[in-house]
């Protein structure tokens, strides 16, 4: 761990300075002088007095990794040393988190403040030229701001979000690291013939974290629940048979996600052959990522690639293009093929054509993918073919004009297994591909 931290260590100066020079072209920009970021507070459950698990402001945790501390806020003027209002209240109710000492406390003039409410003692006096940029707008409007979370601001920081500094890159590995720690043990625990529960607990114990800490919620299927896109039930009976899993679960690292997803055959079958055959479309399709290329023309480029899956299959009669022309391959991976990862699972900027903003929408046939942008240099993405048996989805493709593409016989042969869908995390660096997720050693 002391090799990692003190790469960080060394790595996290350029990231701030980038971070310094981004805010400040933005605040030139918007005629602003500097800009409050508020970490967040916790959210009370409806007529309780308990609180949601806590999600800090990713604008926050861009510019140091604390991701647990409530109430904290950054003061950024893009020329000075940003301010750190750290909170540690006195509480003998809850545990008070104390500063971390570390290599980025020195980037930081840091201040604590004990009573929240006492935090206007800490802000600038004068509001007028800060913008306020967080969740809590009416925390923000009787503090007395009135540029709150600024469009343009906001989305300035968004579009350059995309490109990965080096220190944000080796979180992302780092991050991808944690995520195979609990994938090599989720797939163990489904060889042994556990339940999705079982697997579960098994994944988070490997990577040394509680549900709360994963990105996103985990999706640990088995079998038929493999066609379910977004599966996250955990049953605790064992099936039967075991046949075929799923899994789709990352990891954090200094707040960054890590977003990797596996299938597994239980056994040396057919569906097996088709795991292996989705894994070589899927490492394909990461080489298909080149600075200048658009990722909408990899996706669709991806659907012809599984329509030759299909066909060699035999799971239609039809011949790819055929399949791809008149949208019978939709029903069978109707998703995108993956997003940009970093802060955020599904980051943002995924759709801005430019700094400003200005938004381009993912093509109307493929409503589902999460990015339209230009791919380039120093972006991070997921790759994440499918292949499914979506009971609802074939049931419409069978009543339609196009059933007669489709070689039903062989579709109930593989109805059982669910589905497939392999993800790994990509750099995109200028002369070639970083995988991430494969460099670890998960196959
Ligand atoms: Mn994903």
């Amino acid at each position: 761990m002391t090799l990692v931290n003190d790469k960080l260590a060394s790595l996290f100066p350029a990231h701030i300075a980038q971070l310094q020079k981004t805010a400040r072209t933005a605040l030139t920009r918007e005629n602003l002088e500097g800009l409050v970021i508020h970490s967040g507070q916790e959210l009370k459950a409806f007529l309780d007095d308990n609180s949601y698990p806590f999600r800090v402001n990713p604008h926050f945790k861009y510019w140091l990794p604390l991701t647990e501390v409530t109430n904290s806020w950054l003061v950024i003027n893009g020329e000075d040393k940003p301010t750190l209002i750290y909170y540690q209240p006195v509480d003998f109710w809850h545990k008070v988190t104390p500063l971390p000492e570390s290599y980025w406390n020195e980037f930081f003039d840091i201040k604590v403040l004990s009573k929240a409410t006492e935090v206007d003692q800490l802000l600038p006096y004068d509001k007028k030229g800060y913008a306020y940029i967080g969740e809590h707008l009416e925390v923000a409007r009787a503090l007395g701001f009135e540029n709150i979370n600024p469009e343009p601001l906001v989305n300035y920081f968004h579009y350059h979000r995309a490109y990965k500094t080096p220190y944000e890159q080796e979180c992302l590995r780092q991050s991808n690291r944690l995520a195979v720690l609990g994938h090599l043990a989720a797939k163990k625990a489904f060889l042994n013939g556990d339940t999705e529960f079982d697997i579960q607990n098994a994944y988070l114990k490997a990577v040394g974290c509680t549900t709360n800490d994963t990105p996103y919620g985990n999706i640990v299927a088995l079998n038929r629940n493999c066609s379910i896109l977004h599966y996250t039930a955990l049953d605790k009976v064992a099936p039967q048979n075991h046949q075929s899993f799923l899994i789709d679960a990352g990891a954090q690292f200094n707040g960054y996600a890590s977003d990797i997803t596996r299938t597994y055959s239980f056994r040396r079958d057919k569906f097996a052959e088709l795991i292996t055959r989705m894994d070589q479309l899927m490492l394909k399709a990461v080489d298909g990522l080149k600075p200048g290329l658009s990722y909408v023309d990899l996706h669709i480029n991806t659907h012809r690639e599984i329509a030759k899956v299909l066909r060699e299959f035999n799971l239609i009669t039809v011949d790819a293009d055929t399949a791809v022309a008149s949208g019978v391959v939709s029903s069978f991976f109707p998703h995108g093929l993956g997003h940009h990862l970093g802060l955020q699972t599904h980051d943002v900027g995924g759709f801005m054509a430019d700094e400003r903003g200005t938004h381009v929408n993912a093509p109307q046939e493929h409503p589902f993918l999460r990015t339209s942008r230009v791919i380039e240099t120093g972006q991070v993405f997921t790759i994440e073919p499918g292949l499914y048996f979506i009971d609802s989805l074939l049931a419409d493709l069978k009543v339609s004009s196009n059933s007669d593409q489709v070689n039903w016989q062989n579709i109930e042969e593989l109805r059982p297994f669910g589905g497939i869908r392999i993800e790994d995390n990509i750099i995109v660096h200028q002369s070639h591909n970083e995988n991430m997720t494969r460099d670890l050693g998960l196959s």
